[in-house]
């Protein structure tokens, strides 16, 4: 993996391209050679990267302790462990965001963050194959409510705009942050693409497709829900326009 007459002292970990898979640098003390960058590949292993975000503690999460638990193979619920920290040598650090592999579980059943200064995060039900940061908390949980609009074959006029309404509730205890983000510029999400929504509250937003500059043909998009609703953290709703 190493070129040749590398001089280093150790290497760090780190899924550098989110893909799932851990990642090795290694960084090289003659200034006359490269660092080295390993890139994995990866399998089709599920997989979790949990990144800290702590408020009453220090904000990296340092010395928190990150539990997963899964069942791998179908048959052994399992916890695993990682603890933050920042402690590997004087020529690089790990990763700081806890990563877990899953083999073929497609949801952890918990997820179980401790912070330095004694709080107990736990969640459940968790979709596996994405980095979710979980934020120092002691409130109660939102709860988002909502049906993804159906904008898999829409229909629209080339020269002519087409718009549809979704709306998004919080029927949790605590505040809902949200964010709605198109990948494309003929796919509009009006004002409201990101706010937040009180217990008890709901936000309507208007989705719109504009093909007003767009030529005859078939045209791809993606609109991506993000919010701090940890087992719905991230929802992707494809676009297509013919
Ligand atoms: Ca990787
Ligand atoms: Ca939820
Ligand atoms: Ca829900």
């Amino acid at each position: 993996m190493l070129p040749e007459n590398s001089s280093t002292y150790q290497s760090v970990w780190g899924d550098y391209d989110l893909n799932g898979s851990m990642d090795v640098f290694t960084p090289n003390y003659n200034y006359s050679q490269a660092n080295t960058l390993h890139r994995n590949n990866g399998n089709a292993n599920h997989w979790a990267a949990i990144r800290l975000r702590g408020v009453e503690s220090n904000s990296f999460g340092l010395n928190a302790k990150v539990r997963v638990k899964a069942k791998l193979n179908g048959v052994n619920a399992r916890w695993q462990i990682r603890e933050i920290g920042a402690d590997v040598g004087g020529f690089g650090e790990n990763s700081i965001i806890a990563h877990f592999g899953l083999q073929d579980a497609e949801i952890i059943d918990s997820l179980q963050v401790r912070w330095p200064g004694g709080l107990v995060q736990t969640y459940t039900q968790i979709p596996a194959d994405q980095q979710l940061t979980v934020t120092e908390s002691s409130g109660p949980p939102p709860e988002l409510d909502w049906t993804a609009p159906n904008l898999g074959n829409v229909v629209v006029g080339i020269g002519q705009t087409w718009e549809t309404d979704c709306q998004i509730k919080n029927t949790g205890t605590g505040t809902l942050t949200y964010d709605l983000v198109s990948n494309q510029s003929w796919l509009l999400v009006d004002d409201h693409s990101s706010d937040d929504v009180a217990p008890g509250d709901s936000v309507l937003l208007t989705i719109q497709i504009d093909a007003e500059d767009l030529d005859q043909g078939n045209y791809y998009g993606q609109l991506t829900l993000n919010t701090n609703d940890l087992n719905e953290a991230t929802t992707q709703i494809p676009v297509t326009i013919s």
